[in-house]
């Protein structure tokens, strides 16, 4: 590939000499040449540039100046591209040249225009300075049929042209085939195929002023490293780049990718919302209990009659219940997803009883993996607009870090009906293992519910 620089500051370009840049100049995989602007005046003081028509502050560089400079630049023969033939029929075909202006009112540049830039036969690069170039010039260029780019870093603003330059040499640079010595390297990074920023990377030594690297990179399970490292993209993503999670295709996120992201507060179905897990406050136990008395059927098995489920939803599930255990945040943990948006609507929670021994039922503490005192994750809940959009894993795992934060408990545990097989997979995706089983009363029916159990010293990513 050729590139062709045209400024009034050519010793800027010298770091392209420097390093991947300089090794691939070398090598003949890149060209560079570094134009002097002001070798196309004609004047004695050697001017490119003029007072703004219109007024206002600052100089404007000259069309003519910058139109016998690329006129020039544009034309000059290329070297024919290896490796590739002529084409035998059809209409001739000349290089691809494009014309690259930097100007803090262009297009951003992304990965996917280096991506694309990367396979032109020449870009050249027109380095503007003080407040811009001439618009004839880029407007002449584009009707002259060639390809025209301007481009901006971002949204701040840098003196000249150069920087930024420099920033589209190597961004394409690297992207051109032999100049990144192993190419796999090229294809984790981040903005590539998955739109996710890359996962956050350790080395040597492995303890750094008391600082460890995670556990989990230390051992051989590949499959686990490689769902941590997807975990943290995810996490980072999530809070550095909304903008890049508004982007995601979300058929290519699977149920632990959207807890990972509502845990960071970003859900992406049924549709994109933010989303706060939080405690319940005293004032909310009419909110929670109508949340509960919405979901508790949600799990119910078919044979239990409305009557069953009515009445214990009036025992259990009331606001006066849940005011009661508000009330007491020691022994009852109310955990709650809300929407962060206009309607604030709750769309999920979790009610944990930490307690001493007599808070467990003690029905549940009679096989032997169950430890008296473990936590009892009474309900997890989430209204079914939200089933699959990540809020129920994402309150869960809250729940449990909750639960150890407090200190008392060295276990989670719950019931859930033997019947309900998604609870069960679920649950066990956490962390659960099966403890034993147990009689629940709902109404009048007695439902076998499967015991399970999680430590909550086992650490989850
Ligand atoms: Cl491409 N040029 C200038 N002068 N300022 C910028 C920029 C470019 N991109 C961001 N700021």
């Amino acid at each position: 590939m050729r590139i062709d620089v045209v400024t009034i500051f050519p010793s800027y370009f010298a770091a392209l000499d420097l390093s991947l840049m300089g090794r691939a100049q070398a090598q003949g995989l890149l060209s560079v040449g570094v134009h002097d602007l002001r070798e196309w005046t004609d004047d004695r003081h050697r001017t490119v540039d003029d007072t703004p028509y219109g007024g206002g502050a600052g100089m404007v560089m000259r069309p003519d100046v910058w139109g016998r400079a690329l006129d020039e630049v544009l034309t000059a023969p290329l070297p024919p591209r290896e490796g590739t033939e002529p084409p035998s029929s059809g209409p001739p075909q000349g290089p691809r040249r494009v014309l690259a202006l930097p100007t803090p009112s262009g297009t951003p540049l992304t990965q996917r225009m280096a991506e694309d830039l990367a396979g032109a036969d020449q870009i050249v690069l027109a380095c503007g300075r003080y407040e811009g170039i001439d618009q004839r010039v880029a407007d002449h260029y584009r009707s002259e049929e060639h390809e025209v780019v301007e481009f901006s870093l971002g949204d701040y603003v840098l003196n000249g042209g150069e920087v930024a330059a420099l920033v589209l040499i190597e961004a394409v640079g690297r992207l051109v085939e032999g100049v990144v010595g192993n190419p796999e390297s090229l294809v984790e990074e981040s903005y590539s195929t998955e739109g996710l920023l890359e996962y956050p990377a350790y080395t040597k030594p492995r303890s750094w002023r008391g600082m460890e690297v995670p556990e989990i990179l230390l051992g051989g399970n590949h499959a686990a490293i490689a769902r941590w490292r997807r975990d943290r993209s995810l996490v980072r993503t999530a809070h550095r780049r909304p903008d890049l999670v508004a982007r995601l295709h979300t058929s290519h996120l699977d149920i632990q990718d959207r807890e990972v992201l509502a845990s960071a507060g970003r859900v992406v179905r049924p549709r994109r919302a933010e989303v706060l897990i939080r405690q319940a406050r005293e004032g909310e136990a009419r909110a929670v209990s109508e949340l509960a008395r919405a979901t508790f059927p949600l799990a119910c098995p078919a044979f239990l009659t409305e009557a069953d489920i009515e009445a214990f939803a009036e025992d259990h599930l009331s606001e006066s219940e849940f005011a009661r255990m508000l009330a007491d945040p020691d022994d009852h943990r109310v955990l709650v997803a809300q929407l962060k948006d206009g309607s604030q609507e709750l769309i999920g929670y979790t009610l944990t009883i930490l307690g001493g021994p007599d808070a467990m039922p003690a029905e549940m503490v009679r096989r032997g993996r169950l430890e008296l005192g473990a936590a009892y994750l009474s309900k997890c809940y989430v209204s079914s607009d939200w089933h699959g959009s990540g809020v129920a894993g994402a309150l869960l795992e809250r729940a449990v870090a909750d639960v150890a934060a407090r200190g008392r408990n060295s276990q989670v545990a719950l019931g859930t009906n033997i019947a309900n097989k998604r609870a069960r997979n679920f649950y066990r995706r956490h962390g659960f293992s099966l403890a034993g089983r147990r009689t629940f009363m709902v109404g009048e029916v007695a439902n076998i519910d499967d015991v399970l159990v999680r430590n909550i010293t086992v650490h989850q990513p």
